[in-house]
């Protein structure tokens, strides 16, 4: 329960509304920000969520001709042209202009709360059949999803189509040129390296688009007696370490426009080609995606000769950083693990196995968007709280 209004008043010659909490704390609020989210039928269509007044129907040098306190939990504004807005005391507590109340608001929409981690993690489980079952588990789950960045949920059946009933389970997965989900085995004339029996170093997924997939989920069906071990790391994590260390060398990898290339046939043929910055960072700076695949870096390098070497030697550290024993984390999947991780965060990789003529290594794999995973935690959480 947010804190009835003391008092309300006009304040800068009408533009600005400031509002005296109960408990003593006073918030102001903008008069064009008012007008521009009053809450009436007019303005406002409750069945959407959404605004209905017209930015051409805004007046920014707008000021207030009459405000009033309706009761303790409710103000009521007059406006110049006699439009009147009601605003609730819990509506206007959580918009707060504060920089306390906007960044607990943030941090409520967004958790952007992280746990870094080396190779001391402990990979966090969860029966599968409980995330598909129980709301609490499928909150904890993506909760952990987005704290620490992977989760591996056991004991699937070990037969294709169970990524798809986790897709159902968050909205819907996200198709790429692979298909809606794709089979990860040693193929023929593999159309992706990811379809041989050879090692993977540390890579992200599909770099080669502008919005790389958010999530990935890899399905063990079957796996090889000898080989095929997976690697994880933290990739915001090591970089920044590699920051600290070789601040020229982060300076190159969070600059430098890497040209990715995927030109084949799978769910339908493509020709994808895309720039994309290894290490992308924020205005502040800080790592909030890592577009690394070093099978589909193009040939073509679109930079001056003369960055070209000192580009190799930064990608380079930042690999042997990958690789420490300090940061990385090795296991093996056994049929019926799914392995759910950020693939904007993480990077990830595979030992080699044995090649043969009958397959011995299946995952079934598949993406989901961040958006999409992000709305059902959202979702989860509001039921959970309200607990029905
Ligand atoms: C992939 C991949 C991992 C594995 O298909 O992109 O990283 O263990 N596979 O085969
Ligand atoms: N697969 C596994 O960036 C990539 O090409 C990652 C994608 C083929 C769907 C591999
Ligand atoms: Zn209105
Ligand atoms: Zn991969």
């Amino acid at each position: 329960m947010s804190p009835g209004i003391q008092k309300v008043e006009a304040l800068d010659a009408g533009y600005f509304i400031r509002v005296e909490w109960e408990d003593g704390r006073e918030s102001c609020y903008p008069c064009v920000w008012l007008r521009d989210n009053c809450q009436c039928a007019l303005c406002f269509l409750p069945s959407a969520g959404a605004r209905r007044l017209l930015l051409e129907d805004l007046d920014v040098d707008i000021v207030v001709k009459e405000v009033a306190l309706a009761d303790r939990k409710k103000i009521s504004i007059t406006w110049p042209d006699e439009h009147t807005s009601e605003y609730e005391a819990e509506w206007l507590k959580k918009r707060c202009f504060s920089e306390e109340a906007r960044a607990e608001m943030q941090a409520n929409l967004f958790l952007p709360e992280r746990q870094y981690w080396g190779s001391d993690l402990q990979l966090p489980k969860i029966p599968f059949e409980e995330v598909m079952n129980n709301d609490e588990s499928a909150y904890k789950w993506l909760c952990t999803l987005k704290k620490v960045g992977i989760v591996l949920l056991t004991g699937a059946a070990t037969k294709q189509g169970e990524l798809v009933k986790l897709g159902h389970r968050i909205g819907f997965l996200r198709l790429t040129f692979y298909g809606p989900t794709w089979q990860v085995q040693d193929k023929a004339d593999a159309n992706n390296v990811a379809y041989t029996n050879g090692k993977l170093c540390f890579h992200t997924d599909y770099p080669v688009l502008h919005h790389p997939p958010g999530v990935q989920f890899l399905h063990c069906i079957k796996q090889t007696a000898a080989g095929g071990e997976s690697e994880v790391v933290d990739g915001f994590h090591v970089s920044n370490k590699l920051k600290k260390q070789n601040p020229e060398a982060y300076q190159i990898l969070s600059s430098t426009a890497v040209d990715y290339t995927d030109v084949g046939v799978d769910y339908c043929d493509f020709a994808v080609h895309c720039k994309q910055r290894i290490i992308d960072i924020d205005s502040r700076g800080q790592a909030v995606r890592i577009n690394y695949n070093n099978a589909t870096r193009d040939t073509v390098f679109d930079i001056p000769a003369e960055k070209v070497k000192p580009f190799y030697a930064a990608l380079k550290e930042f690999n042997d950083l990958l690789n420490s024993t300090e940061h990385k984390v090795t296991y093996k999947l056994k049929p019926g693990d799914i392995v759910t991780f950020d693939n904007w965060r993480l990077l990830h990789g595979r030992q080699s196995y044995a090649s043969g003529s009958e397959v011995t290594r299946h995952l079934e794999g598949a993406y989901a968007d961040w958006d999409v995973v992000m709305s059902r935690l959202r979702l989860l959480r509001k039921r959970i709280l309200k607990g029905d």
